[in-house]
């Protein structure tokens, strides 16, 4: 028989929520011009917006998957003058182009190269699925567990894997850089550096040009998922959560990450000038994981963490090593602060947010200094019922704005059987007061099949959108997006 010709053996995505309803695979990749607008796009909004998402090609090799494996599918809204256009589409990562070229899935599980097909061992799994990242007039597709891919940024088309010319040594580079807004430096990290379960952590400090201008190495306490960190003007913290890898577990086959509440939380704080041989390791009051930050800040000597934080773990998705009855709690927005003049292993937590919520966002202006203004994705049972549970737990329902100079939360209700995503912020212009703009966010309209971009005034979240533009389609559930204005992208062409 001739070895080319093997027959189908059918094409079905599993029977299960991760492959059901407003969370199944879209796969489209294509372009809609001059999207239908209910109100008015604000002139001020002249740029891109850019999100990642995780929409799976193929169904799962070993027939049932977690969401986060998704294969990276990058959407993107271009606004000029009042219109609107839309493109989405894959990242053209290596394990996207081997298995279109299989016609099937190869790679197995979540980042666990023990259950890949044979015909792709030793290749890379990364799905390049979590983030976009915007820097020295380039863009990229972030995963955690692998290298940035880079895109056009006006096509979305992939231009290859990037070690940023040789200058990252990591395998992997993280899905949420930082950007200092006063010295146009990028603050990156890597861990898992040495691939899997390795303790080693990367840190570096890119210039606005892309030139590495430092990469320091340093040991985490124990191998754990560090999906986010923080950073201030002077200070670069890491939140070391009980979300734990074990390599002989790996090697069995079973799940990448596991919570082990019996260990300890740890926060690194690493001055920025002196690097990590000044590291110092303070130890949490309790077991803990940062979901993610909102930005870092510092009064006087004290470093001040806002973030959120859960106590379960992410149970969802990555199961408890001790007890699996141990269901998932909502995070929380929490203010962990470290007192860098006291000798005393002491970290203050207070609930500074009090209500749930996740995807958090600020001002990117006001990153690294005191903010005032907060963004969340949650959901308000006084607004609106609670939507069915998702792949990823209970889709949010609303957005949420924290506004520490009143203390007054407020809300958007995004209305029935509609679902907000994460939320960015975009400033009216470059010297607009904090806070002074937009709040754009992808919202599912589920009983429609269907998906919108909302425009908010981001100071006004309750009164609602300024601004709908109505995708004909729907885009996959996404994860984390960015902004580029349209003065900046025209620099980089
Ligand atoms: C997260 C997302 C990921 C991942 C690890 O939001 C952590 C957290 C989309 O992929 O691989
Ligand atoms: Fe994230």
């Amino acid at each position: 028989m001739n070895e080319h010709v093997r027959l189908a053996e059918g094409l079905q995505f599993p029977d299960d929520i991760v492959f059901q309803g407003y969370a199944a695979p879209v796969r489209i990749e294509g372009s809609v011009h001059d999207l239908e607008v209910v109100g008015a796009i604000p002139p001020e909004l002249e740029g891109v917006y850019y999100r990642n998402s995780a929409d799976h090609a193929y169904p799962p090799l070993h027939g049932r998957d977690i969401f986060l494996n998704g294969d990276g599918m990058v959407h993107m809204v271009r606004f000029e003058r009042g219109h609107a256009d839309l493109t989405t589409r894959y990242v053209r990562t290596r394990k996207f182009e081997l298995e279109r070229a299989a016609r099937r899935a190869l790679f197995g599980a979540y980042r666990n190269p023990f259950t890949d097909s044979s015909e792709v061992a030793g290749e890379d799994a990364n799905t390049a699925n979590t983030s976009v990242m915007w820097h020295h007039g380039k863009l990229y597709a972030l995963k955690e567990s692998g290298r940035p891919y880079e895109l056009d940024p006006l096509t979305l088309e992939t231009r290859g894997e990037s070690n940023f010319a040789g200058q990252l040594k990591s395998r992997t580079f993280t899905a949420h850089p930082k950007f200092d807004s006063l010295t146009g430096e990028c603050i990156a990290f890597a861990y898992n550096c040495e691939g899997v379960a390795s303790d080693e952590i990367e840190l570096y400090r890119v210039d606005r040009e892309g030139c590495f201008t430092r990469t320091e190495r340093f040991k985490a306490p124990y191998c754990s998922m560090v999906h986010d960190f923080l950073v201030s003007r002077n200070y670069i913290a890491f939140v070391i959560c009980p979300m734990v890898c074990d390599w002989e577990r790996v090697q069995r086959g079973e799940s990448y990450w596991h919570w082990d509440s019996h260990r300890k939380t740890y926060i690194g704080v690493i001055p920025r000038e002196r690097g990590v041989s000044a590291i110092r390791w303070f130890t949490a009051p309790k077991p803990a994981m940062q979901t993610h930050s909102f930005n870092a800040w510092e009064d006087g000597s004290r470093l001040v963490l806002d973030h959120f934080v859960t106590e379960s773990g992410w149970l969802s998705q990555f199961p408890d090593l001790h007890n699996p009855n141990a269901h998932e709690l909502p995070p929380f927005g929490e203010r962990w602060i470290v007192d860098l003049a006291s000798e005393a292993d002491r970290v203050e937590i207070t609930r500074f947010i009090e209500h749930i919520g996740e995807m958090p966002v600020i001002d990117p202006r006001f990153a690294m200094s005191r903010a005032r203004h907060y963004w969340f994705g949650t959901n308000n049972p006084k607004l609106g019922p609670m939507l069915p549970f998702g792949p990823k737990g209970p889709p949010f329902t609303c957005l949420g704005h924290f506004d520490e100079g009143t203390g007054k939360l407020d809300f958007y209700y995004a209305g029935p059987d509609s679902s907000p995503e994460e939320p960015y912020f975009v400033p009216k212009s470059a010297d607009a007061k904090e806070g002074d703009g937009w709040l754009l966010s992808m919202v599912g309209r589920r009983a429609e099949n269907r998906t919108d971009l909302v425009i908010l005034d981001a100071l006004h979240l309750s009164r609602g959108p300024v601004a709908v533009v109505k995708f004909p389609c729907r885009v996959h559930e996404g994860f984390h997006g960015t902004w580029v204005a349209q003065k900046v992208l025209e620099r980089s062409l």
